[in-house]
C-alpha cells in the first residue's frame, strides 16, 4: 500500500495523543501512555480508511461473508497491523525520535485470547486472508471480559489465573454503543390465529439482555480493504435506580443486571467438551441473536427488501458452537418480518455454511431439551418444527432404516443435537483436511452423505503465514527474498522457487545460521524466564498445542523415558543431544491431562538432576502457551511433533506453522500430515504409526491388549517399569493406569503403546538425519519450500470460489491509500 505519512507527522500524532489523553510529553509518559498513543494513531489511521469501504451507508452492494465464531485468537495486532499496512519503519523512526524503542511496545502488548487453540486461531488466521484477498469478511464473536486463562506452572503443576487482556487490549476496539442490539431469554410463547389465518406466537415475560458491539479493525497484507471483528459485550438494561430500592426490587434488579453481565465474563476454556451449561447456551444464543438481527436490519435498511438477503450474505458457522443462528433467522424472518415458513427456510439454507473441526464424540455438541426449551421457548419451538419436516422426508427416503433415521435425528433422547442442526439446515458442510472430509462423510454423517453427497466438501485449513513466517521470523524471511524475491508475501505459492537452491551449499549453510540465531534467541528467553541454560546446538523438538489424550504428548514422553534409560544404561550411547520442548494448557478440570502436563515437569527435573544426562536430554516445558509464544517457538523449532492417533486431528495448523519455519515432521497420516506428505514426500518427514484403516481394524477386532503388548517388548516394559515408580519424586499411577489398567481392553485409548515402536524407530531416523547436516537442511528448505499450499489467502479463496460465492472486491481498490 501506497504510504502518505512520514514520520514528521506520525512523530507528532503520538505527541498530540500524549498530551491530550494523558497530559503528559514524550519526556515525562510512561511505557504504558506511550504504547497507547502509538496504537492509538495507527486506529486512526485504520479508521481512516475502514470508512472509504463500511461508512457511507447505504454503501457497497457486494456479497459479504459473515464468520461466525465462538472464539478468535488474534494474539497481538501492534506488529501485524504495522507490517499490513507497511508503516513499520516510519512507526520505528517516529519513536526512536521521542526516545522509544518499538520492539519494546510490541511486547508489552497483551494477547487478545478469545479462543482456546486451534479453531480460534483458524477464525482469526482467516479473517487476515479475507481482508488481504479483499473479500468483504466480517468476523463476530462475544467479547470476553477474561480470554483463556493465563497457565502458571507451579512445582510442576498447571495452575490458571484470570486473563484480564483488557486493560491495555481496549486500544484494538472501537465501542460501537449506539448499534446495540436487545436479546432475550427465558419467558412463554402465545399462540394466536390471525384474522388472515397466520398463526401468530407472541413472547411474553423474557428478560432482556443488551448487547453492545466493539469492533476490533482487521487489516490486510497489502490491501486498502479493512473489515471488523465485531465483539458483542453483554449489559443489562436495568440502570440502578433508586425508586426500585425504595420499593423493595433493588436486589431483584442488580440480579438481572449480574445474569446479563455475567454473559460475556469469561471464556469457557473447554475445547472438546459436550456437557451442556446453562451459562454457554446463553453465551451462544446472545452474540447470535445480537448478530442476526443486527444482520437483518442493516440489509433491510440498505436494500428496503430482505428478497435478496441471500445473495448478499454469506453466512458462516464455525463448528457448531454458532448453530442458533439458524433457527434465530428463521425467528426473525417469521416473527418479526412475517415471512413464510418455507421462504424462510429457503433463505437460510442458501445463507448458511458449516466446518466441522473434530471428529471426538465427546465435543459434539447437544443441548438437553428441557433446559434449552426454557431457556429459548421461541428457538424450540422453529427447531422442532425442522425437526418435524426432517422427520417426513426421513420416512419417504428412508423408510425401513430406523437405526440410521435416529442417528441423523435432531431432536433425540431429549436432547437437541446441533451437528445434524447443521447438516440439516446448512448448503454445505465442510472438513478441514482432506482425510477429515472422508471421514466426516463416511464415520459422521453417513444418512446425510447419501441423501444429498453434494453438500459435503473439504477445503484444508492454511495459516497466515506472513505471522509466522515473514514477522515472527523476519531473517528467513529475508533470505527467501533474497533468493526469490518478494512476491511470496502475497502468494505463498511462490515459495515453490526455493526448490532451485536445495543443492546451493551456501544457501543451505545460510538457513541453517538463521535457525541456530533463533534457536539462540528462544534459549536466551528460556533463559530469562526460566532460568534455564539451553545447548542451542541439541535438537531443538517441539510438540506444542492444546493438552488432549488425542494428541499424545504421552507418546513423546514415553520414547523420551526410553532414551534416558537407553543413556542410563550405556552412558556411551551415540545420541544427538535433544532438547524437548513441550508447551500446553490442559482444560481446568481434565485431570489426566493435568497429570500428564505434571509428568512432563517431573521428567524434566529428573533429567536436569541427572549429570550423566542433563546435557545430552532435555525437557523444557514452556508455560502459558499463546499466539505471542508460538510466535517464539516455530522459528527456532527443527523438529515438529505431529503425533496424534490417526483419525482423531480433523487437520492441525501447528504443523504447517513449524513446517515454513523449516522445522521437519514426525508425524502419523492424520489431519493435514497426509497433506504435507503429499508436498514433501517420504523421504522428506518422518513418518510412523498405524493409519486410519489399521486403527480400524484393531478396533473392530476386539483384540487389543496393551498389557500383553508391553510384556511382549522389554522397551516398553522398561519403561513403564520407570512410569510406575516415582518420577522426580511423584508417582504417576493415573497415567499409568491410563495405558495399563486391570481391565485390559479399556486403557491406551489412543494406542500409545501399539505405535511405539515405530516412533521409536521413526525419531532413530530424525537422530540419523540430524547427523547429515547438509542433508537435513536440504530436507528443511524442501519443507519450506512445499508450505505454500498452507497459506490461509488459499484457503479463504477457495472457500470464496467453492462454497461462500463471493467475488474478491470488485475495484481491485488501487485507489485508496493509507
Ligand atoms: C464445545 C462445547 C462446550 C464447550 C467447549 C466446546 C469446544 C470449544 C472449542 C469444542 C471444541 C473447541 C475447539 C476445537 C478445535 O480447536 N479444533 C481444532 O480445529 C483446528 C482448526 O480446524 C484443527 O486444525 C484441529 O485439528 C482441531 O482439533
Amino acid at each position: 500500500m501506497n504510504m502518505t505519512h512520514t514520520t514528521t507527522e506520525i512523530r507528532e500524532a503520538i505527541r498530540d495523543k500524549l498530551q491530550r489523553h494523558f497530559g503528559r510529553d514524550s519526556e515525562t509518559a510512561t511505557q504504558k501512555q506511550i504504547y497507547r498513543a502509538t496504537c492509538s494513531v495507527l486506529r486512526d489511521m485504520m479508521t481512516e480508511q475502514w470508512m472509504k469501504h463500511h461508512c457511507d451507508e447505504p454503501g457497497h452492494e457486494e456479497k459479504e461473508v459473515i464468520y461466525l465464531s465462538m472464539e478468535f485468537l488474534p494474539g497481538t495486532s501492534l506488529r501485524n497491523n504495522l507490517f499490513n499496512l507497511n508503516v513499520t519503519e516510519i512507526f520505528r523512526d517516529a519513536l526512536d525520535q521521542l526516545g522509544f524503542d518499538l520492539e519494546k511496545l510490541q511486547d508489552m502488548e497483551p494477547d487478545a485470547g478469545l479462543g482456546n487453540g486451534g479453531l480460534g486461531r483458524l477464525a482469526s488466521c482467516y479473517l487476515d486472508a479475507l481482508a488481504t484477498q479483499r473479500i468483504f469478511g466480517h468476523g463476530m464473536s462475544i467479547c470476553y471480559e477474561y480470554g483463556i486463562f493465563k497457565q502458571k506452572i507451579r512445582d510442576g503443576r498447571q495452575e490458571e489465573l484470570p486473563d484480564d487482556w483488557l486493560t491495555l487490549g481496549d486500544v484494538w476496539l472501537v465501542p460501537k454503543d449506539d448499534e446495540f442490539e436487545e436479546v432475550r431469554f427465558g419467558g412463554k410463547l402465545e399462540e394466536a390465529w390471525t384474522t388472515e389465518g397466520k398463526l401468530k406466537v407472541t413472547h411474553k415475560g423474557y428478560t432482556t439482555v443488551v448487547a453492545l458491539p466493539r469492533d476490533m479493525l482487521i487489516t490486510g497484507y497489502d490491501s486498502p480493504l479493512l473489515n471488523t471483528l465485531r465483539l458483542w459485550e453483554s449489559t443489562s438494561p436495568i440502570t440502578i435506580d433508586m425508586k426500585l430500592f425504595a420499593e423493595g426490587k433493588y436486589l431483584q434488579s442488580m440480579e438481572e443486571k449480574h445474569m446479563a453481565e455475567v454473559i460475556s465474563k469469561i471464556l469457557y476454556p473447554e475445547d472438546a467438551h459436550r456437557e451442556g451449561k446453562l451459562l454457554r447456551m446463553k453465551q451462544q444464543y446472545f452474540f447470535i441473536s445480537a448478530s442476526m438481527q443486527y444482520l437483518v436490519k442493516k440489509h433491510f435498511r440498505q436494500y428496503g427488501t430482505l428478497d435478496n438477503f441471500q445473495d448478499k450474505l454469506a453466512i458462516h458457522i464455525n463448528d457448531t458452537h454458532p448453530t442458533m443462528a439458524i433457527p434465530e433467522l428463521i425467528r426473525i424472518f417469521v416473527d418479526e418480518y412475517e415471512m413464510d415458513w418455507n421462504d424462510a427456510w429457503d433463505k437460510v439454507r442458501q445463507c448458511i455454511s458449516y466446518t466441522n473441526h473434530t471428529v471426538m464424540p465427546e465435543a459434539l455438541e447437544s443441548w438437553p431439551e428441557d433446559l434449552f426449551r426454557e431457556t429459548l421457548p421461541r428457538l424450540h419451538s422453529l427447531i422442532q418444527e425442522i425437526n418435524r419436516r426432517q422427520h417426513i422426508r426421513l420416512m419417504q427416503n428412508f423408510p425401513n432404516e430406523e437405526s440410521l433415521r435416529n442417528e441423523m435425528a435432531i431432536l433425540a433422547k431429549g436432547q437437541i443435537r446441533m451437528a445434524n442442526l447443521c447438516v440439516e439446515s446448512a448448503h454445505t458442510v465442510n472438513g478441514v483436511s482432506g482425510l477429515h472430509s472422508q471421514i466426516i462423510r463416511k464415520d459422521l454423517f453417513p444418512g446425510f452423505a447419501r441423501e444429498t453427497p453434494g453438500k459435503f466438501t473439504g477445503v484444508t485449513n492454511g495459516i497466515a503465514y506472513r505471522r509466522w513466517l515473514c514477522q515472527a521470523n523476519p531473517q528467513l524471511c529475508d533470505l527467501i527474498e533474497e533468493l526469490i524475491g518478494g512476491r511470496f508475501r502475497k502468494d505463498a505459492s511462490e515459495l515453490e522457487q526455493l526448490r532451485k537452491y536445495e543443492d546451493d551449499k551456501n544457501v543451505l549453510r545460510r538457513l541453517s545460521e538463521i535457525k541456530k540465531s533463533n534457536k539462540r534467541n528462544l534459549a536466551s528467553y528460556v533463559e530469562n524466564t526460566m532460568g534455564i541454560r539451553l545447548d542451542a546446538d541439541s535438537v531443538f523438538d517441539v510438540q506444542v498445542k492444546r493438552l488432549h489424550e488425542y494428541k499424545r504428548q504421552l507418546l513423546n514422553l514415553m520414547h523420551i523415558l526410553y532414551l534416558y534409560l537407553k543413556i542410563k544404561e550405556n552412558p556411551n550411547s551415540d545420541l544427538c543431544p535433544r532438547t524437548f520442548f513441550f508447551a500446553a494448557k490442559s482444560a481446568a478440570g481434565y485431570h489426566i491431562a493435568k497429570e500428564i502436563i505434571h509428568l512432563a515437569n517431573s521428567i524434566a527435573g529428573m533429567l536436569e538432576k541427572d549429570p550423566a544426562v542433563r546435557d545430552r536430554l532435555k525437557v523444557v516445558f514452556l508455560e502459558n502457551y499463546s499466539v505471542s509464544l508460538s510466535e517464539r517457538i516455530m522459528p527456532a523449532a527443527e523438529v515438529s511433533e505431529q503425533i496424534s492417533l490417526a483419525g482423531k486431528e480433523a487437520s492441525g495448523t501447528g504443523n504447517m506453522k513449524l513446517m515454513i519455519n523449516g522445522a521437519l515432521t514426525v508425524g502419523t497420516l492424520d489431519g493435514a500430515n497426509v497433506e504435507i506428505l503429499r508436498q514433501v514426500g517420504n523421504e522428506n518427514m518422518f513418518l510412523f504409526g498405524m493409519t486410519v484403516e489399521e486403527v480400524e481394524a484393531l478396533v473392530r477386532s476386539g483384540s487389543y491388549d496393551p498389557w500383553n503388548l508391553m510384556q511382549s517388548d522389554a522397551d516398553l516394559s522398561a519403561i513403564l517399569r520407570l512410569l510406575s515408580g516415582k518420577i522426580d519424586g511423584v508417582r504417576f499411577t493415573e497415567v499409568f493406569h491410563s495405558l495399563t489398567a486391570g481391565d485390559h481392553k479399556n486403557s491406551d485409548a489412543y494406542f500409545i503403546l501399539q505405535d511405539f515402536a515405530s516412533y521409536k524407530e521413526a525419531q532413530q531416523k530424525v537422530d540419523q538425519a540430524y547427523r547429515d547436516t547438509l542433508r537435513w537442511n536440504r530436507m528443511s528448505l524442501h519443507n519450506i519450500a512445499g508450505a505454500g499450499l498452507f497459506s490461509a489467502d488459499r484457503a479463504v479463496l477457495e472457500y470464496a470460489d467453492r462454497i461462500w460465492h463471493v467475488p474478491p472486491m470488485a475495484n481491485g481498490g488501487s485507489d485508496a491509500h493509507i
